[in-house]
């Protein structure tokens, strides 16, 4: 008897090391499904990638990721819906269109929250962060990582915003999130929340007259061939979140869970090198292709925080004084250190 153990162990040792560390792990042949908002030259869609190689990898080749952008599956709240209901596996998106859902995310809406990526990976990758995650699986939705969308920066083809009454009346695409549209009607813009898949159309028949987004996201949607003016403004920082349907996630393996949990950090720290590289060069780009940029004066960014001291209370009551309280003391640590 001891014998035959042994060559059976032999054996399933030989069967192993042949096929690899996958085959050791409880892994199935699987689909995934993982839609995003922006084209696939952006920094969204080189991270998708990323995560894609890195989970066909990991798995021996039995995960594969199928990365659909350009917003193909839909825009992010449909894309929401369909994970919760099961009908589609993964995404990436931005988190204010989240709060529908998940109130909590409202805390990454604060005008003016952060005041560099820093404070934001902190922040994001801490306790904090994963805190505000845990609420999505009450909801269907289990968050894996945050992306850096990025600081936010004003575009209108009306006039260049160096004053805080330069915002009086333009007709200004927000995101589908109160906050948003409270914000910018507090500050006198006509906000009209509209998906970001209908923004370019938009702004090229001048339904609206202007749109806020990070550099790279101007630059990757071509929003410059649109758009007059750029107003740098870095008015609030904007996380993308990525997302596994939990109807989904709940038949998953340990070993599986761990694929795409490790997956999706690994793009993580891709997207955010990746972004800020792009994000440096960016300013230069859009000058070139012919954007008229200006610097929102200090000042007048004060005059916009005070303005939007209402909207901040909102978000306190939304989110619960208890985590906005611990989300300020972070930061004033931080801010020591
Ligand atoms: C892409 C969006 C986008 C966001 C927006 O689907 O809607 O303006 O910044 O990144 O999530």
């Amino acid at each position: 008897p001891f014998l035959r153990r042994s060559l059976v162990l032999a054996c399933a040792a030989a069967t192993l090391a042949a096929s690899g560390i996958a085959a050791a792990q409880d892994i199935k042949p699987r689909i995934i499904r993982f839609g995003y908002g922006l084209n696939e030259d952006s920094n969204q869609g080189r991270a998708a990638k990323v995560f894609a190689e890195a989970v066909q990898k990991a798995s021996g080749g039995k995960m594969r990721v199928r990365a659909i952008g350009a917003a193909a599956l839909g825009p992010d709240t449909q894309m929401q819906q369909a994970l919760v209901g099961g009908a589609q596996e993964m995404m990436v998106g931005s988190t204010a269109t989240l709060v529908g859902i998940t109130k909590e995310m409202a805390l990454w809406d604060t005008p003016f929250l952060f005041n560099n990526t820093r404070e934001a990976d902190a922040v994001l990758d801490g306790p904090i962060g994963q805190k505000v995650m845990d609420q999505l699986q009450a909801k269907g939705l289990v968050g894996l990582a945050y992306w850096e969308n990025g600081f936010r920066n004003l575009t209108n083809s009306t006039r260049p915003v160096a004053r805080l009454e330069d915002l009086g009346g333009i007709k200004l695409r927000v995101m589908q999130n109160n906050v948003y549209l409270d914000s910018f009607k507090q500050l006198g813009a006509n906000a009209v929340p509209l998906p970001f898949s209908e923004l370019f159309s938009a702004l090229e028949t001048r339904t609206v007259d202007g749109q806020e987004n990070p550099f790279n996201t101007i630059l990757s949607s071509k929003f410059y061939e649109v758009q007059k003016y750029l107003s740098v403004t870095n008015h609030v920082y904007s996380p993308w979140i990525v997302l596994v349907s939990k109807k989904w996630w709940d038949q998953l393996s340990k070993d599986e869970q761990k694929v795409l949990r490790d997956a999706a950090l690994a793009s993580r720290d891709f997207e955010r090198k990746d972004t800020r590289a792009e994000g440096a060069r960016a300013l230069a780009d859009l000058k070139a292709k012919g954007m008229q940029i200006n610097e929102l004066p200090a000042s007048e960014a004060a005059r916009m925080r005070d303005k939007l001291t209402q909207v901040n209370a909102g978000i306190a009551t939304t989110v619960g004084m208890d985590l906005w309280n611990e989300t300020q003391a972070a930061l004033g640590a931080l801010r020591k250190k």
